[in-house]
């Protein structure tokens, strides 16, 4: 395994597990972050012996935003030009299913950064928000956008619009986070959750990634066009066979997750 300057990255079992690490900074999402967090999500998404990923950071911060003390100096070209920002969306863009398991602080590209994932857990002592209007910008690694089709327009834009931070039990109750558990049994929760989903055939967690996330950018149309090809191209799957045989000799299926 890579050792990495700002994050740990461990396997366990069909889980890899990326944990966030700096600490001096809680967290903040500079380049170097980025740079590894691409680095190790390519490569657990590229290894077929992975069926989930789980991201998560310290008791304090999953991550308080993108370093500020890093962009201050920056000019509108340096982000327009350069493309040194892009990595974020390739962090997006894994196909393999991401929790995000958040404690403490989830503030602006943190809270994005969670926001890029499929389930967020979130310990009693999480508090999410996009601060950025507070420092004389707005998010700019997806906020404005997978806030609204998170939450809705209107509850997005009192957030990004005063900065307000939520916690734990309102981000439950608005929709942003799937479940709400004790800070101590945050990352057994996840890892419980992470092992059940990476068990489940890997052709079939791909396909329902994919046509998951058709539903945040398509119309209705092409996405239910999508998700009827995708159907179909997973009878053409091992598992497929495996799993609806299993069903009807009354036994546990047997995945080769082919
Ligand atoms: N960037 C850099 N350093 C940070 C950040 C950050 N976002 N957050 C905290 N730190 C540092 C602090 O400067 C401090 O360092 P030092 O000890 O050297 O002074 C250390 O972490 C501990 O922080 P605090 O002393 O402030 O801890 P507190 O418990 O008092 O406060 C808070 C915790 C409330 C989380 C506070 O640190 C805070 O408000 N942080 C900033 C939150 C924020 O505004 N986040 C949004 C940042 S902007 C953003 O994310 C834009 C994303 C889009 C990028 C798009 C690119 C294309």
């Amino acid at each position: 395994m890579t050792d990495y300057e700002t994050i740990q990255v461990e396997t366990r079992g069909r889980v890899g597990w990326i944990t966030l690490d700096r600490p001096q900074a809680l967290n903040a999402l500079n380049n170097q972050v980025m740079r590894d967090l691409v680095d190790a999500m390519s490569a657990l998404d590229a290894d077929e012996g992975i069926g989930a990923i789980v991201i998560t950071g310290s008791d304090r911060a999953f991550a308080a935003g993108a370093d500020i003390k890093e962009m201050e100096g920056l000019q509108g070209r340096d982000i327009a030009v350069s493309g040194q920002f892009d990595g974020w969306y390739r962090v997006a863009a894994v196909r393999t299913p991401v929790i995000a398991a958040v404690a403490g602080y989830a503030l602006g590209g943190g809270c994005e950064l969670a926001m890029m994932c499929d389930v967020i857990l979130a310990a009693d002592t999480a508090k999410f928000g996009q601060p950025e209007i507070t420092l004389g910008v707005i998010p700019g690694m997806g906020g404005t956008q997978r806030l609204v089709r998170a939450i809705g327009y209107f509850k997005a834009a009192e957030l990004v619009l005063s900065g307000r931070l939520v916690d734990a039990q309102e981000a439950e109750r608005i929709g942003l986070v799937s479940r709400v558990v004790p800070a101590a049994e945050l990352l057994d929760e996840a890892g419980k959750l992470a092992e059940s989903i990476a068990a489940k055939p890997l052709p079939a967690l791909y396909a329902a990634k994919a046509a998951l996330d058709a539903a945040l950018e398509t119309p209705l149309a092409e996405g239910l066009r999508l998700e009827k090809h995708l159907f179909a191209s997973l009878f053409d799957t091992a598992d497929q066979k495996e799993g609806m045989a299993a069903f009807r000799e009354k036994r546990s299926p047997d995945f080769t997750h082919r």
